[in-house]
């Protein structure tokens, strides 16, 4: 269980107030263990913010996927943001349609009916989230293009902002940016219906006035230091 990470507060997580009955946690673990047993490999790794994989809890409610796992760095970051910041378990998994098409289909079209959002990754000839918004009309797909190789990204983006009308790919920043404003995108999507996630994005936005209140609180001593 990951509960060092600076952001991770038990209690920010949990829409459980701390002093449940036994009887009601017992029934929590076990819808745990359901979940858990209901996931297989052909889903992918669940995440959430108790840990990775046996560790995790919760149902999955959007899928983190990518082209390769070299993908990975950039792609914790939105994974880490779900987790983190706005307590959203989520499936991880590698999905390419370049080198074994047949199996994203299979994957894709089988995923676990509590995911609701799909964020997809992938760099150079870019073509998974457009892929994914075929085979899923009934759900949201965020596009990461990642910065890689020759073009640095500008080729990813390309080949996942310009989908023919009708199969829409939400496409985020090229690189780390990009990546966690899928997370944040996705958590705005799920926050329609779930009142908690939309408080904690209320508290992220809060996060952020705090930096800028800070920054300028320090700005004649820098004004100082750069002249
Ligand atoms: N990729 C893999 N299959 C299809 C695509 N577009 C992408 C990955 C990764 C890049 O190719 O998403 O960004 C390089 O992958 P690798 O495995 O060679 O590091």
């Amino acid at each position: 269980m990951d509960r060092s990470h600076p952001e991770f507060s038990e209690s920010a997580y949990y829409d459980i107030p701390l002093a449940k009955s036994m009887s009601e946690k017992y029934t929590m673990l076990k819808e745990d263990e359901c979940i858990q047993a209901a996931l297989s490999n052909e889903h992918g790794v669940l995440v959430s913010p108790e840990g990775i994989g046996n560790e995790a809890k919760g149902a999955p409610k959007v899928l983190v996927t990518m082209g390769s796992d070299s993908d990975l760095p950039l792609m914790m970051k939105a994974v880490n943001t779900l987790r983190y910041e706005f307590g959203i378990p989520c499936l991880v998994q590698i999905n390419s349609v370049h080198r074994d098409l047949r199996s994203v289909v299979k994957h894709i079209e089988n995923l676990p009916t509590s995911v609701q959002v799909i964020i997809a990754c992938a760099g150079g000839a870019a073509h998974l989230p457009g892929n994914i918004a075929d085979l899923r009309a009934d759900l949201p797909v965020i596009g990461v293009p990642r910065d890689l190789g020759a073009l640095k990204g500008i080729d990813a983006l390309l080949s996942m902002v310009q989908m023919p009308e009708g199969a829409p790919v939400a496409v985020m920043a090229i690189g780390e940016a990009g990546a966690v404003n899928a997370a944040i995108h996705a958590a705005k999507e799920l926050a329609i219906a779930d009142p908690a996630i939309k408080e904690r994005l209320m508290t992220y936005a809060e996060k952020r006035k705090v930096r800028v209140a800070s920054q300028n609180q320090t700005l004649e001593k820098k004004l100082h230091d750069c002249s």
